[in-house]
Parts: C-alpha cells; sequence; structure tokens
C-alpha cells in the first residue's frame, strides 16, 4: 500500500518542521490509489446543508473503519514517516472525501480544521495526509489546493476565534439583533477571506503538482484552501483526507459545544456525529474512548513499537 522505497530526505523533515506541511511524493500505491477513489467515489456526497456547499460532493467519516485503510495504519513506513515528521504518537480518526466539479466549485475559502479536530484542545496535535486522486496541475487545470507556510502565518489564532462566536451570537441574538446565516457566514470565514486578507494569504501561497500516489501532510495550524478545478480535460477531482491525532488528545468539551451552536441555529451541519461521540467529559483521553472499543489498536500508527 505504502511504496517499500519511500523515504523522506533531510531537507523533507526540516522543511515540514518550518512549515508545517509537506509532499510526499509517491507515497502510495496505485492499488491503494485505487481503493481510495472507490470508497470515496461510492460515498461522497452532494451537501445537504450549509456546510462544505462550495464542493459539488463531500462527506466526513469515509472509510473510518474500512478494513483496508485500518491495514494501513500498521505499515511501518507509514508509522515511521508520521513519527519521523511529527514526533508524536497518533491514531487515525476520520477519513473525508471532497469532489470539486470543473468551472463551478469553489471548495472551502481560507481555514484550518476546526470542525475535524473539534473534538481536541486547541494544543493537541492534528494531522491530515490529503490525497488528490487525479493528477493536478497547479499550472493547467488546477483544482488542487494553496497553503501558508507557519513561518509566515500559523492558523492556530483560528482555533481561537472560532470559539468566539457562539458567545457572541447569543449576546446579538439575545439584544434582538437579527443574525442570519449570512451574518454567521461572514463572522467566521471573512477574518482570513476579506478581499484584503484573501489577496495577502494568496500572495504567500504554495500550490503543489501532484501525480496519483502523492499525497500532502500538514498540520491543523496550516491555513489552507481549495483551488478551483478549471477549464481543462477532467470534469471533476475527488480526494481523500486521512486525520490523525495525538494519542494525548484530550476532550474539549467547550470546542465541541461551539460546534453545534450554529449546527442548531443555522443548519451549518457536517452530518459527522464524530465529534459528539468521541468523547463525552471535558479533559478526558479520547484515544481511551468507548468509541474506539474495536479498532484503538488497528488506527494506531506504529502499534507494535508502541505496545513493545
Ligand atoms: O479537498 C479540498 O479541496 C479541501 C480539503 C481540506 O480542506 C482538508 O482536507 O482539510
Ligand atoms: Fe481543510
Amino acid at each position: 500500500m505504502i511504496n517499500p522505497d519511500f523515504s523522506l530526505s533531510q531537507d523533507d523533515i526540516e522543511s515540514f518542521n518550518e512549515s508545517g506541511f509537506l509532499k510526499l511524493k509517491s507515497i502510495f500505491t496505485g492499488a491503494l490509489i485505487e481503493h481510495m477513489k472507490n470508497l470515496s467515489g461510492s460515498q461522497v456526497a452532494p451537501p445537504s446543508d450549509n456546510y462544505g456547499t462550495g464542493f459539488s460532493k463531500l462527506k466526513y467519516d469515509i472509510g473510518n473503519d474500512d478494513p483496508t485503510i485500518l491495514a494501513l495504519m500498521s505499515d511501518p513506513v507509514l508509522a515511521q514517516t508520521m513519527m519521523t515528521l511529527t514526533g508524536t504518537p497518533l491514531f487515525f480518526t476520520q477519513g473525508l472525501g471532497f469532489e470539486l466539479e470543473k468551472n463551478k466549485s469553489t471548495g472551502f475559502p481560507w481555514h484550518v480544521g476546526t470542525q475535524s479536530f473539534g473534538f481536541q484542545r486547541r494544543e493537541d496535535p492534528g494531522f491530515t495526509i490529503w490525497t488528490p486522486l487525479c493528477h493536478i496541475d497547479p499550472r493547467g487545470q488546477r483544482g488542487g489546493m494553496a497553503y501558508v507556510s507557519k513561518r509566515v502565518l500559523s492558523g492556530e489564532f483560528v482555533y481561537q476565534h472560532i470559539n468566539m462566536l457562539p458567545e457572541f451570537m447569543i449576546s446579538e441574538l439575545s439584544a434582538g439583533h437579527d443574525l442570519s446565516y449570512e451574518d454567521f457566514s461572514r463572522l467566521k470565514n471573512s477574518l482570513l477571506n476579506s478581499p484584503d486578507m484573501g489577496r495577502l494569504l494568496n500572495r504567500f501561497a504554495v500550490e503543489d503538482a501532484f501525480e496519483p500516489g502523492d499525497a500532502l501532510v500538514f498540520d491543523k495550524y496550516v491555513l489552507h484552501r481549495s483551488v478551483q478545478l478549471g477549464e481543462g480535460p477532467i470534469p471533476s477531482r475527488l480526494a481523500y483526507a486521512l486525520r490523525f491525532s495525538s494519542i494525548d488528545a484530550r476532550y474539549d468539551k467547550a470546542r465541541v459545544d461551539a460546534l453545534a451552536f450554529p449546527r442548531e441555529t443555522f443548519n451549518y451541519d457536517v452530518g459527522s456525529p464524530f465529534n459528539d461521540h468521541v468523547g463525552e467529559k471535558d479533559g478526558e483521553d479520547v484515544y481511551q474512548s468507548s468509541y474506539f472499543h474495536d479498532t484503538r489498536e488497528a488506527r494506531t500508527l506504529g502499534r507494535q513499537s508502541a505496545l513493545g
């Protein structure tokens, strides 16, 4: 599933440490890419709610318990790669699928993973391996992602910003002010996507080329956005993302509750119960949650050595 001769260079490691992201060239075999295509192709669906409307299709919780995806987690090369880069014992939490339709879908604007890492505290490490399932040519049809080095600007503060919103919105509503979904969307997104900030981030953005089998690893503080799929031969772009959490992460109840507010008030619904189900009490060990009872070991990267 992992190309046996995949390896990291010293430059790769330094670059990841500095920027928070790294393109993993030819890490996955053709067979695994085919599997990811089948898995996400059969399960992604048009967004049914206000969340993710920039995608033609999007779905959380794809392959969370898929035997092939779980088998990937015991691959020593993947475990070693992630340990070398992150220095953190990790477990696989969630898989996601994203589809962009040519000349139409805008995907996500500038953001960080406040939803996918919404169960853990701001300071708990979280990582994504994002795998586009077709060629991405940033000089041609595009359709990949753009990201900004943490050395230029880290998105860590966005995890604080998102938690300011419910209290603010509740006080606005109780003062009798109207608050529409559009107001919420602006409050959430304009910080990073105002015309000026958008221009600033775009100036510093990196947009890689990808061949099938290449992937991007990035940490949860890296500011990133979808890049529209333009004119060209590819009708739509599918990508499959794997999320990983530190095994030391703690359940952050206030963060989970903050995500529930726009879901209930504005139909801003990701359609995933994940964050609500992987913990109960604030400060609990997420890794020990009964949600992972049957799969805890299978989700853990490098579990042989971890159990050692
Ligand atoms: O595939 C995309 O366009 C967005 C992916 C993304 O934002 C993510 O995986 O965090
Ligand atoms: Fe994202």
